[in-house]
This record gives structure tokens, C-alpha cells and sequence, in this order.
């Protein structure tokens, strides 16, 4: 008998419902789920092959121990045994230090990473944590730290209530978007023009999302910074500075001439490739828009300016009357928001070779190669890896892999044998997506409506095995209720304490006890969600399979601010000295790209693929390769490339070979490839994916090239040579 259940989509941030029909222990079709309160029956193509990718059959079920070449499916007590026998003696003889951190992009997609992560963090009590934050948001935690108090506290775009809609550096039409998690991004863009709003892409590629704009302007690579610098500049210039009610809650903006001074639309000019004209009444039409939205994403944050980026963002916003109000940038308040006090700082501690600072607990990723390769104490022996590919999604591939090689002992908490897990010596992997129960903690507090939805898993347990959420457990040296109850005990605590919530000054043990007997996430969400602003329980969500709508979001501020000052910081000191940064760029910049000077590379993204992992699904990958090498007309006439030609692609960090696909819709002087791909190497158990394997764009990607706020890698805007292929 066909059943159907309803599940969240875990694979990007726009957390789509889904209708999961099983028969017979098989997923026999996927769609849209239509009744679920935010995605409404929207999906891409990604989300109905959550059944191939539980039936893959590389997909790894037992786990995995490695002598030289060869992989050894072993039971779990073996595999715990053997971290157990060698890693202690690494941390006992060279520190709790000498034990890496790596936690990769899924772990922000499912309760077990998002839960039990930092409890492993804690029981190794290391520093050398890494994560794929700093070659993605770091920046906007960063900037919101400093200007909100909260790394977390993070304005998202209000599309759905929006009349213009400035967004640079993201393709949400490709990647159904970041930081504004909206299940449907093409449709309610569609929206915003069909109810006579506007919409104006700021891109280096003309892409699938600025052909849905009424403007898209060719941005050069690197330099949005230096242009939203201008609008503020503009905008001030106009006279129309107006931060509304939010004046008598804001600190700095009296700054703000003086310390952008010159940075305006002429200045900028040349090095942006963006006309004065043209930045002029952009600047104006944000200013006389009865709402507006501007929103960064990849393209501006994985940049060298990142941070500064970032923060012109939310300046702008505020300064045009549109944060926290309806049809701006607003705060989401999620169903498991507790309360936010920690006061924001970094530089905590640093990185032992290149002293960088940490941000939110962490060391920049593009540093972790040097970190395992550079002798001395401190030096990071062993690593354990979860849920993430740094091989193929952070700097220096290369380095990195010579660094992944000469560790002592690495574990990798991982479905796949890939090109960062095959230098495990033990793999562990966590069940299928349909086997685990799902609620999204971090993206419903990114979302464009406050909504919360909990899915059960679809498919049971393989007999014997651990779900995700008891292999971390068990890493972190703890027998899995257990780890569970030190979680628990700690929250609860806190909420105790808090006059805020609605368990202050009960008995902890009265607490404990409305949890029942569920065990694992699901009782640490439960008690997250009785003592959210919603008050609600884990059953009522299980009540409502389609998901619970609180509806759009409402103005926060000054509630939520948690600077110091109990404003919100709109000069604060990092930022305001890092601009002599930018300053110094314009001076030196401003130099055509393209031909002889040298060509700038970015990134991008296919609706079909998902960052370096989905690439083993057939029907993804099938069709015309989408690891090419665009390249303008103009560029490929000039180097004598035809579409399809193998082109040499060489920065200071790597070299490789891709094909090239010649179109108009990338600007001149820059070329583009996606990441994540590269996927014949020695030893990788990807059937599908190899023959697929396209080429690392990140051996490009330059270890010495970071945002210096964040530790952010630059990912866009990588100087490259581009030449054919000596025949
Ligand atoms: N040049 C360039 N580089 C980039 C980017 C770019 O735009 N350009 N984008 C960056 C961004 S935004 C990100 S987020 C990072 C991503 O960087 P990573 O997180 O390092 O890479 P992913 O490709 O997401 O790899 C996910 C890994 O988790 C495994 N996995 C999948 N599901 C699960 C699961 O449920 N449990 C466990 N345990 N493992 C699982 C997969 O097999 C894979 O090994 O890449 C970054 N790198
Ligand atoms: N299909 C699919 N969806 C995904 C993912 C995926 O891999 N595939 N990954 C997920 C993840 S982890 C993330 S973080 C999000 C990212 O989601 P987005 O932020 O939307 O990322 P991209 O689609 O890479 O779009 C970045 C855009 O920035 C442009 N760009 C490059 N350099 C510059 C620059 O200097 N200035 C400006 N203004 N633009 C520039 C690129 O041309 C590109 O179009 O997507 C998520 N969704
Ligand atoms: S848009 Fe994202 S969440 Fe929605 S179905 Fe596709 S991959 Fe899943
Ligand atoms: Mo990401």
C-alpha cells in the first residue's frame, strides 16, 4: 500500500515541502508539497531525487576503515574503537589543539549538525575549528555582530511586500537563495513586477535571475563595496538620509560623511564599471521608493570586501527608511528563538601561522592547509570532518590535499567516499535524509515569513545503525542520551534564569519531565520550541504536517539589539578603518581587465547541482556539462577560442584545463566556472559523478586572498590568464 508523508527539503535554504508517496519500503514519487503553508507546491529539480540519493549505491550504509588503498566495511563498535585507540593518543601527547575541526554547508540542513555539533566542539575543547562559513557568510555575521550585537541578528530581504528590490551578488533563480530563505524565489520575484514593483541586478553574468529584472548592470568583480559605498554617499548627497523610527536608535550615522568622503558615484566609476549616471539614480530611485530592498549574497560576501559590503548593505537599508519595516530588510522571529546576550566580539584568539582572528569561534578555512602543514606546536595532526568536501569547496586544493594527506588520523562523518573523504582512515556516515526527522533551526530564523514546520522521517532506520545525531554524540565521547541530557540540562538552565521565558523559576526537573520520553533533536527541539516566542510544542507541529504560518515579519528593533550602546551601530570602529582598504584599491585600481592584463574569475551556481555532493545523481547530471568555462565574444575572439575549445586557466594558487562556452552574457574580461566539481581523482567512490567530473575551480582559488574582517576566502574576483591549449 502507497503511503504518503510529508517531508522538508534539506538540500538548499528555500526549505521546500514535500509529498513523499512510499510502497513498499520505496519512494515511488516526490512532489510539491501544495499544501504547505510557505512553498505552496513549489520544487525544483533537486528536491524529487531525495529517492535516488537514498537509493545511490554509493551512497555509504556501513562504516568505513581504510588501510592503504583499501576500504573495510566494519561494524560501528569497530569503528568507534579504532577513533577511540587513535585519536586520544594525538590529543593527549600534542594537545587538544593538535585535533581539527571542519563542518561543512549540510550541517546547517538537518537537527543532528545543527544540535549536536558544538557539544563535539566542546568535548574536544580544540580551537582549530574550521567551517564552510568563511568561504560563504562569515562576512554578514561579522557586520551584523558589530552592528546589530548579535552575529545572528540578520536582516532578510522582505520580497513578498518589496516595490524595489536591489540584489547583487545573488542568483536565486539558480540557487533559490541565501540568507532569505523563500521556498519559490522565481515566483515572488514575479510578484514584485506584476504588482508594478522593480527589480535591478547588480552581476558580473547576466543571469537566469537578472533576465526576470527590469535592469541588470555588469558590475566588475570585487568592487560592490566600493558601490554601495557610493549609493550612501549619493543617497546623503540627496539629502534624503531618513532612518525613520529608527533615528533615536541608531549611533554613527553622523560618521558617515567624513569616513566616506570621495567615495562617490564619479570615484567609483571607472573601478566598478557602473556609469556615475547610472549610481546617481539608483541612489534616488532607493530613496523615493515607497519601500525598497537592497540584498547582497555570494558574489558580494565572498569577496575581498565582504565585511565592508555587508555592513553598506544594512547602512543603506537604514538610511532609506527601509530596515525593519515591511517591504525593507527585516528580522524573522523563529519558533525556536531563544534569547540573544553574548556580546559580539572577534580576534578571541588567533591562528597559530598567520595569526588570524577567530570569528564566532572559528579560524578561516583557507587557513586549515598550513595549520596541518606547518610544524610546531599547535600543529593539527588529526582531523575529523562533518558533512563537508573542503577538498573541492575551500582555497588551495591542492596545498589542502597534500595537507589532508599527511595527517596522522582524520574522520569523516560522511555518506560518500569523496575527494576530501578518501583521505579519511575512518568514515562514518549518517542515515539517508528520509531516515532522519527534520526541522530547520538556523534557515526559519532567515526566513521571509515566520513559519515553522517539523517532518518526521519517511523511512525507518537500517537495522543496527545510529542516526546522525548518535554518531556525533558517540564522537563526542558520550553515551548518546546522555550527551543529550548535558544539552538539555545547560538550556534549560539558561531558560530558568531568563525572566523572559515561560519556564523562569520552575523546578528543573518539572521541566524535563513535559518532555516525555522522546529522545535525541526532537527533545532538545521540543523544549526549544515551549520556551520560543510561539510557546508551542513539538506535538502541535507534528499536528500540522504542512507546516505552522505566524504570517509576515514584524518590526523588531530596538528589541533585538544587543550592541553595547543599545543601538544600532552604524560607524562601528572595525568597520570604519577597514575603509582605508577600500580607499586604497580605488587608487590602485580602476585597470581594464581582460586580454593581456589578465582576466578576474567568479563563481556560479546550476539549478541541477548543489555545492560539491549531488553531482552522483543521474538525473542531475545528465545533459550538456555545466562545468565550462564561460567567456565573452569579444575575449574568445581575442585568444582564439571557439565554443568548446579546452582553455588554460592559471592564478597564483593552481593552473587546470576546462572547455570553454563563449557567451555574450558575461561581461568582458571575466570568466567564470562553478565549484564543486572535479571529481576524477585517485580513490573517489562516485560512479555517476565521475564520469561526470568536470574540474576544481577552487584550485584556483588564492589561500592568501581574505576578507580580513571575517577571514572570508575570496572566492569572486580571482586574477587568472587565460590561454588556449598549446596544440
Ligand atoms: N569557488 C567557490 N567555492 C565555494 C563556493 C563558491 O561559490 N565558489 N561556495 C561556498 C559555499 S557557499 C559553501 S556553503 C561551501 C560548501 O562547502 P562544503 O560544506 O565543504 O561542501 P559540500 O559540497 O556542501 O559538501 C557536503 C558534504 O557533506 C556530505 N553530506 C551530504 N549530506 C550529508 C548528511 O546529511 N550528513 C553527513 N554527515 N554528510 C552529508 C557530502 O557527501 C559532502 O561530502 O562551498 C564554498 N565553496
Ligand atoms: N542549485 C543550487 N542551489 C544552491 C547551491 C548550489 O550549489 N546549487 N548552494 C547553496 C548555497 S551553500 C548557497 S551559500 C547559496 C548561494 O546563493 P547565491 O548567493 O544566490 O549564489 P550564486 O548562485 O553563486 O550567485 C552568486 C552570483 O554572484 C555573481 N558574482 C560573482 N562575483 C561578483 C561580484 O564581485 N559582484 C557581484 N555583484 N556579483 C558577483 C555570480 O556571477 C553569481 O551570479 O545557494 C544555495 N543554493
Ligand atoms: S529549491 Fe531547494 S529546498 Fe526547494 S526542492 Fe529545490 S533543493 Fe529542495
Ligand atoms: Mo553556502
Amino acid at each position: 500500500m502507497p503511503v504518503t508523508s510529508y517531508r522538508t527539503c534539506p538540500l538548499c535554504e528555500a526549505t521546500c515541502g514535500l509529498e513523499i508517496t512510499v510502497d513498499d519500503g520505496r519512494v515511488t514519487r516526490i512532489r510539491g508539497d501544495r499544501a504547505d503553508v510557505f512553498s505552496k507546491g513549489f520544487i525544483c529539480p533537486k528536491g524529487s531525487t531525495l529517492g535516488e540519493l537514498h537509493e545511490d549505491p554509493d551512497r555509504l550504509r556501513r562504516p568505513q576503515i581504510r588501510r592503504g588503498e583499501t576500504w573495510t566495511s566494519v561494524t560501528w563498535e569497530e569503528a568507534f574503537a579504532e577513533i577511540e585507540a587513535r585519536l586520544l593518543p594525538i590529543r593527549e601527547q600534542h594537545g587538544r589543539n593538535s585535533i581539527g575541526v571542519y563542518l561543512g554547508n549540510p550541517n546547517v540542513h538537518g537537527l543532528a549538525g545543527t544540535l549536536y555539533v558544538r557539544p563535539l566542539v566542546k568535548a574536544l575543547g580544540t580551537r582549530s575549528v574550521f567551517s564552510a562559513s568563511t568561504v560563504d557568510q562569515m562576512p554578514k555575521h561579522v557586520s551584523s555582530g558589530l552592528m546589530f550585537g548579535h552575529p545572528l541578528t540578520i536582516p532578510v530581504p522582505d520580497i513578498d511586500r518589496t516595490d524595489y528590490l536591489l540584489m547583487m551578488g545573488a542568483n536565486p533563480k539558480a540557487s533559490n537563495g541565501s540568507l532569505a530563505t523563500a521556498p519559490d524565489w522565481p515566483g515572488r520575484m514575479e510578484a514584485i513586477r506584476g504588482r508594478g514593483g522593480r527589480i535591478v541586478v547588480v552581476d558580473p553574468r547576466r543571469t537566469e535571475s537578472a533576465e526576470m529584472a527590469d535592469e541588470h548592470l555588469f558590475i566588475r568583480p570585487g568592487t560592490d563595496a566600493a558601490w554601495l559605498a557610493a549609493l550612501v554617499t549619493e543617497v546623503m548627497r540627496l539629502g534624503k538620509v531618513d532612518a525613520g523610527r529608527l533615528t533615536d536608535h541608531t549611533r554613527g550615522l553622523d560618521r558617515l560623511p567624513e569616513v566616506l568622503e570621495g567615495l562617490d558615484a564619479d570615484r567609483v566609476d571607472r573601478l566598478t564599471g557602473i556609469p556615475a549616471a547610472t549610481t546617481r539614480r539608483i541612489a534616488a530611485e532607493l530613496a523615493a521608493a515607497p519601500t525598497a530592498v537592497v540584498y547582497g549574497r555570494l558574489g558580494t560576501h565572498a569577496a575581498a570586501f565582504g565585511t565592508l559590503a555587508s555592513w553598506l548593505t544594512d547602512v543603506l537599508n537604514l538610511i532609506t527608511g527601509n530596515l525593519d519595516r515591511p517591504g525593507g530588510a527585516m528580522f524573522p522571529r523563529a519558533a525556536t528563538e531563544t534569547p540573544r546576550r553574548r556580546p559580539f566580539t572577534t580576534g578571541r584568539w588567533h591562528s597559530r601561522v598567520r595569526q588570524h582572528p577567530e570569528a564566532l569561534g572559528e579560524l578561516p578555512v583557507a587557513a586549515l592547509a598550513e595549520e596541518i602543514l606547518t610544524p610546531g606546536d599547535g600543529q593539527i595532526r588529526a582531523l575529523i570532518t562533518v558533512a563537508g568536501n573542503p577538498a573541492r569547496s575551500t582555497p588551495d586544493s591542492e596545498g589542502l590535499a597534500r595537507a589532508l594527506e599527511s595527517l596522522e588520523f582524520m574522520v569523516s562523518v560522511d555518506i560518500y567516499v569523496n575527494e576530501t573523504t578518501r583521505h579519511a582512515d575512518v568514515i562514518l556516515p549518517g542515515p539517508s535524509q528520509l531516515q532522519r526527522g527534520h526541522y530547520d533551526v538556523f534557515l526559519s530564523a532567515l526566513a521571509i515569513r515566520n513559519v515553522a514546520h517539523y517532518t518526521p522521517p519517511v523511512l525507518p532506520l537500517d537495522d543496527g545503525a545510529p542516526d546522525e545525531w548518535e554518531i556525533l554524540a558517540r564522537l563526542a565521547g558520550g553515551e548518546p542520551d546522555a550527551v543529550t541530557d548535558g544539552i538539555l540540562a545547560e538550556m534549560v538552565q539558561a531558560a530558568l534564569t531568563d525572566d523572559m521565558s515561560p519556564l523562569h523559576g520552575r523546578d528543573p526537573s518539572e521541566v524535563t519531565g513535559l518532555l516525555g520520553s522522546r529522545r535525541g533533536p526532537e527533545r532538545i527541539l521540543d523544549l526549544m520550541l515551549r520556551t520560543g516566542p510561539y510557546r508551542l510544542t513539538l506535538d502541535d507541529l507534528l499536528a500540522a504536517p504542512h507546516g505552522l504560518d505566524h504570517g509576515p515579519l514584524v518590526p523588531r528593533l530596538p528589541d533585538v539589539l544587543r550592541t553595547p550602546s543599545g543601538m544600532a551601530e552604524l560607524a562601528p570602529e572595525p568597520l570604519i578603518a577597514d575603509v582605508a582598504r577600500l580607499e586604497a584599491a580605488l587608487d590602485g585600481g580602476g585597470a581594464p581587465v581582460g586580454g593581456e592584463a589578465g582576466f578576474v574569475l567568479v563563481g556560479r551556481r546550476h539549478l541541477r547541482s548543489n555545492n560539491s555532493w549531488m553531482h552522483n545523481v543521474k538525473v542531475l547530471v545528465k545533459g550538456k556539462p555545466r562545468c565550462t568555462l564561460q567567456v565573452h565574444p569579444d575575449d574568445a575572439d581575442r585568444l582564439g577560442l571557439a565554443d568548446g575549445d579546452p582553455a588554460d586557466v592559471t592564478s597564483r594558487t593552481g593552473k587546470l584545463t576546462a572547455p570553454v562556452e563563449v557567451t555574450d552574457s558575461i561581461r568582458p574580461g571575466v570568466v567564470s566556472l562553478p565549484h564543486g566539481w572535479g571529481h576524477n581523482v585517485p580513490g573517489v567512490v562516485l560512479a555517476v559523478a565521475s564520469e561526470h567530473a568536470g574540474v576544481n575551480s577552487n584550485l584556483l582559488a588564492d589561500e592568501e586572498a581574505f576578507d580580513p574582517l571575517s577571514g572570508n576566502a575570496v572566492l569572486n574576483g580571482i586574477p587568472v590568464q587565460v590561454n588556449r591549449v598549446a596544440s
